[in-house]
């Protein structure tokens, strides 16, 4: 049977199948590179988009700028020719299959700025041809993919789910996560129409142990939305404990330690500086977002991220508390910071919890020092620093020692022995006849 007899669908599967298709990937960063590598492990060709020139002319001398993907990966991919980047936009008419993961950053007000996507749609549009299959896994919120993309692309005058098929299908990239990886973690994906599910499912099958259909992009798009507004709700709730708790004199982390206990019904999340990342301050604001535009006030989401973005003014006021209680004013003492990057053992600082510490610090006129192991300097939000080496001098020298990221290659003990005084947003310094951070 001659390809012009079969349907483009069919045609669309047996390139899955015999894995001819040529598969695109636009935004080759923590997402999109992890994604191509699994394609080409998957049997496929793939041609990388970046409109970063660096970040193509890296890859194709077989670097990696992406912590979860080895060197050795990329190079042996552009080697064997299974793997090429471009940052030549016009090429996207080439692949059979278009896979977006580009930023859905927040703007200033709190609103999502999809203009990345936006962009991302705009040079598929003009590639656009029959028999392709384009997928976006930003996060984003639901309604993006039938509202935004499809309208774009049908206006080349293809027909979604005949000429060309459309699907939303979220990342679930944890970066530093030693266990789940793009092969491993199920994938969510949801068609505009039934053919597109099917293409969508029949070429990400090959790379994605699980994949996860869904009824609709709409319903794609807010597995990831709930996913991250579930852990959000949570840590300001645990936020919110940890302010009662100070305020009734109980050690918050006995009372979740022991709650955890529970085999059944509860699931631990735990008290800290804030919120960070690039994720969980910013996914559920998607969905607010998009409710408001409904006149509906998604009210747990946004008290959630009051009470997350109240943290660092609470435990500011822990260290002038401290301070006040060697009789020094804030103005002019010493505070020396313990970890800025927004989790542990990662050197990321985006939305870190520690900037806006370091705000507040410094608004009260203290002096402030920061020791990261894994963030040699800090230029952001007008703060200009370099980590400072964490001995028995720089601890001694700070009038307060504030520990805001627990990362594991700290020497907690040498802090706890010299420090003058000390606010342990993360519960990890060692406390008098209990293991570190009183955790059994
Ligand atoms: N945090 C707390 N208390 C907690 C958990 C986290 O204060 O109990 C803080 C962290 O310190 C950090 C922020 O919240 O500042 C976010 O932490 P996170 O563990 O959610 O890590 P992220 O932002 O890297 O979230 C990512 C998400 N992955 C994707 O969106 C694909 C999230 O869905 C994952 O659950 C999370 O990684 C993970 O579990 O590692």
């Amino acid at each position: 049977m001659t390809a012009t007899a079969m349907s483009t669908i069919d045609t669309l599967l047996a390139k899955a199948e015999d894995r001819t298709a040529l598969f695109g990937v636009v935004g080759l960063g923590y997402v999109g590179l992890p994604l191509a590598m699994e394609l080409v492990r998957a049997g496929y060709r793939v041609l990388g988009v970046d409109v970063n020139p660096r970040v193509v002319e890296a890859l194709n001398q077989g670097r990696s700028h992406i912590q979860d993907v080895p060197a050795q990966a990329v190079a042996a991919a552009v080697k064997n020719k299974t793997f090429t980047a471009t940052a030549d936009l016009g090429r996207l008419r080439e692949p059979d299959v278009i896979s977006i993961s580009v930023p859905t950053p927040l703007s200033k007000t709190k609103d999502p700025d999809v203009s990345y996507v936006l962009a991302a749609t705009e040079s598929v549009k003009r590639a656009l041809r029959r028999g392709q299959l384009v997928v976006l896994e930003s996060t984003t919120y639901p309604g993006t993919t039938r509202e935004l993309m499809l309208p774009a692309l049908e206006s080349t005058g293809l027909k979604v789910g005949e000429d060309f098929f459309l699907a939303f299908s979220p990342e679930r990239v944890d970066p530093g996560n030693e266990k789940w990886n793009t092969r491993n973690t199920p994938k969510v994906v949801g068609g505009v129409t039934p053919n597109c599910l099917k293409a969508a499912m029949a070429l990400y099958q090959p790379a994605i142990d699980r994949l996860v259909p869904v009824s609709s992009p709409e319903a794609a798009e807010l597995v990831k939305i709930l996913e991250n507004t579930f852990r959000s709700v949570n840590i300001g709730l645990v936020n919110e404990m940890a302010i009662v708790c100070d305020k009734l004199g109980v050690d918050v982390w006995e009372v979740i330690e022991a709650a955890n206990t529970k085999p059944f019904g509860f699931m631990k999340f735990t008290p800290g500086p804030g919120v960070g990342g690039h994720c969980i301050p910013l996914d559920p604001h998607y969905l607010a977002w998009k409710m408001r535009t409904l006149n509906y006030k998604t009210r747990f989401i946004e008290l959630a991220g009051e009470m997350n973005a109240g943290m660092p003014e609470f435990w500011v006021g822990k260290v002038v508390d401290a301070l006040n209680e060697q009789g020094k004013a804030a103005r002019g003492s010493g505070v020396l910071i313990v970890g800025v990057a927004y989790k542990k053992n990662i050197d990321d600082i985006r939305e870190s919890p520690a900037l806006d510490v370091i705000r507040l610090l410094h608004q009260r006129g203290a002096e402030v020092s920061y020791h990261d192991p894994h963030v040699a300097t800090l230029k952001e939000d007008g703060i200009t620093l370099s980590s400072v080496p964490l001995t028995a001098d720089t601890v001694r020298a700070a009038d307060c020692v504030m520990i805001v990221t627990d990362h594991a290659a700290v020497d907690y003990g040498l802090v706890q022995q010299h420090a003058r005084a000390t606010v342990d947003t993360r519960h990890v310094l060692p406390r008098p006849g209990r293991g570190r951070g009183g955790r059994a």
